[in-house]
């Protein structure tokens, strides 16, 4: 079954993320067909593309799979990860990416909607940074991505918290690029893409790829990056983080003890 659904409209593609049911979790099936569409797109020389759910949605992604989580000693977050692929291809991708928002953003999704060039949201919109919530290590290059998306200050409660930004408060502090009712967020999302779509290809991709570079462009010394890798190991071995996915799928509290 399509987890997905595409479409095109001249330069402009657009991707519907299309598993309400599961509430567009990011599964490795789900993930496999967005990077497809997006190779396809690219193939077609498009030159905007918009990420979005079905409309009225009150999740728009739920985040990572948990169900695919590995049950622990084992980064759950390594170089393979699905999401570390989807991240790594929407910042590389020469043609940018809008995501356009209604409904909640959780976790892994949460840093693939900041991932996106451009973010449109309805006044439902919401973004939670979760892996405190599960006892998650989240990955160095996922900071990076909040890191470069919102203040320190707001990456640091939300990611201690785990508790949801509305869609005013992360327009305010600059997450995002528009808040507009949903009855126009379609209207605005596809202006803008046509907007991109009307310029110089060439000098598009290529500013967006310098961007990328100047973004990324913080040295972590070998030492500081084993260091971060080790504790990160700490938090993939520990008895809470078995907990934390044994609660989600039991639908239940997690009880942590720090250990
Ligand atoms: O019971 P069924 O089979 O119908 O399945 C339920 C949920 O189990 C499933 N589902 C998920 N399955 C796998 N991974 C998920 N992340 C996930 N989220 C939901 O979808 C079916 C409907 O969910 P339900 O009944 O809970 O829907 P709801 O409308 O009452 O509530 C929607 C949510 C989003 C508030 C709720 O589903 C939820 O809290 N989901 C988990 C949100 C979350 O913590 N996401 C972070 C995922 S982990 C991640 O992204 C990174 C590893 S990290 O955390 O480190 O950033």
């Amino acid at each position: 079954m399509a987890l997905i659904s595409t479409s095109r409209d001249g330069f402009v593609g657009t991707v519907t993320l299309d598993n309400a049911e599961k509430r567009n979790a990011l599964s490795s099936a789900l993930i496999g067909e967005l990077c497809d569409a997006l190779a396809a797109f690219r193939d077609d020389h498009l030159r905007a593309v918009v990420i979005r759910a079905q409309p009225g949605v009150k999740v728009w992604s739920a985040g990572f799979n948990i169900d695919e989580l590995p049950e622990g000693h084992r980064d759950p977050l390594g170089w393979d990860d699905p999401v570390r692929h989807l991240v790594r291809e929407i910042s590389r991708y020469p043609i940018p990416v809008i995501a356009m928002v209604e409904g909640s953003v959780w976790g892994g999704a949460c840093e693939v909607v900041l991932a996106c060039d451009i973010i449109v949201i309805a006044p439902t919109a919401s973004f939670a940074i979760t892996p405190a919530k599960l006892s998650v290590p989240y990955n160095i290059s996922g900071m990076l991505t909040f890191l470069n998306a919102a203040p320190a200050c707001t990456v640091r409660e939300m990611a201690f918290t785990a508790k949801p930004v509305s869609a005013a408060r992360a327009f305010d502090l600059g997450m995002v690029n528009h808040i507009v009712p949903v009855e126009e967020l379609e209207t605005v999302t596809y202006g803008i893409a046509r907007d991109i779509a009307a310029n110089a290809p060439l000098a598009v991709s290529v500013m967006k790829e310098q961007l990328r570079i100047l973004e990324g462009a913080h040295p972590v010394s070998p030492e500081g990056f084993e260091r971060l890798q080790g504790l990160r190991r700490v938090v993939y071995d520990s008895q809470d983080y078995l907990e934390g996915l044994r609660a989600f799928k039991q639908k239940r509290k997690p009880v942590f003890e720090g250990k």
